[in-house]
């Protein structure tokens, strides 16, 4: 069985990740915070990956890292500095040092989030960030692709869109991405013999998709579920208006805001609406 490595593990994707592969993989489950709940079997390691000694040690001995921590929403540029930059080059860095070859990275779709909604995209697109946290996403592509090129690493990008087992509003209508598609683009990125620098979707099979997801396709990705059967539900509840640019733009809300309210706080800080 192979050991993952899970960054943030305390935070909602990772728990979903973790309950999802439980059975599949040994888990090294990693965050700064405590975690939201045990599974039994999979090992908790505390570290603050701005650090390069804690990025050394959880990264050992590991066969695949799937690197989720970091600042998931717009923020403060010293919170976004430290732990998507400085924490995502220490923990590529780590992994290099300590030969671990392959890293599952969840770019995000704010990487592209000013890519308007009448466009359709693919993997091959420049990225278009909507926010200094999409720009952090594009930093994390970017060092994926040296670290392939130079050192012959494996990175599996994946520009997740919303993790939720159903989706929440309008726009997350296209990026859906539930939890049991998540696990299986996760085993597949860990899975496959030929990934050497990958970017996918990371979205559910939605209609109304605003990527063309091919190459996660070509990888083998079935989705099994698509936010259709919730559309009417969502649409009937959506107020009306909204900011006109933020309605544009894929990236929604994020083409906008300066500050998205953290929605997993470090501890001691009280946690926020988003
Ligand atoms: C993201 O990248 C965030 O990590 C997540 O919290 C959601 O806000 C998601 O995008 C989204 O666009 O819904």
């Amino acid at each position: 069985m192979k050991t993952i490595l899970i960054t943030g593990a305390a935070g909602d994707v990772g728990t979903h990740l973790r309950r999802e592969l439980a059975t599949r993989y040994r888990i090294v489950a990693s965050d700064l915070r405590d975690l939201k709940e045990k599974i039994k079997g999979q090992t908790f390691k505390r570290a603050d990956i701005s650090k390069m000694a804690d990025a050394l040690r959880i990264t050992k001995g590991v066969d695949a890292i799937v690197h989720l921590g970091g600042y998931s929403v717009e923020g403060p540029w010293e919170g976004i500095l430290n732990a998507n930059i400085i924490g995502c080059y220490n923990v590529f860095e780590a992994a290099r040092r300590n030969g671990v070859k392959r890293i599952l990275f969840p770019t995000s779709n704010h990487a592209t989030g000013f890519y308007p909604r009448s466009t359709t995209i693919d993997h091959r697109v420049y990225p278009k960030p909507d926010s200094r946290y999409g720009v952090s996403k594009v930093f994390g592509e970017a060092l994926g692709s040296l670290y392939a090129d130079k050192y012959g690493m494996q990175f599996f990008m994946m520009r997740i869109g919303n993790v939720n087992p159903v989706p929440i509003d309008k726009r997350r209508l296209s990026i859906l991405f539930t939890p049991r598609d998540l696990a299986q683009l996760v085993t597949i990125g860990i899975e496959h013999p030929d990934i050497r620098f990958e970017i996918v979707y990371g979205i559910s099979g939605n209609k109304r998709a605003w990527y063309d997801n091919a190459n996660a396709y070509r990888l083998g990705y079935k989705p099994q579920d698509d936010s259709e059967k919730w559309a009417a539900e969502i649409l009937a509840k959506e107020p009306a208006g909204g900011d006109p640019i933020a309605e544009k733009h894929q990236g929604g809300v994020f083409c906008v805001a300066e500050d998205i309210p953290n929605p997993a706080p470090l501890p001691g800080k009280k946690k926020k609406r988003k």
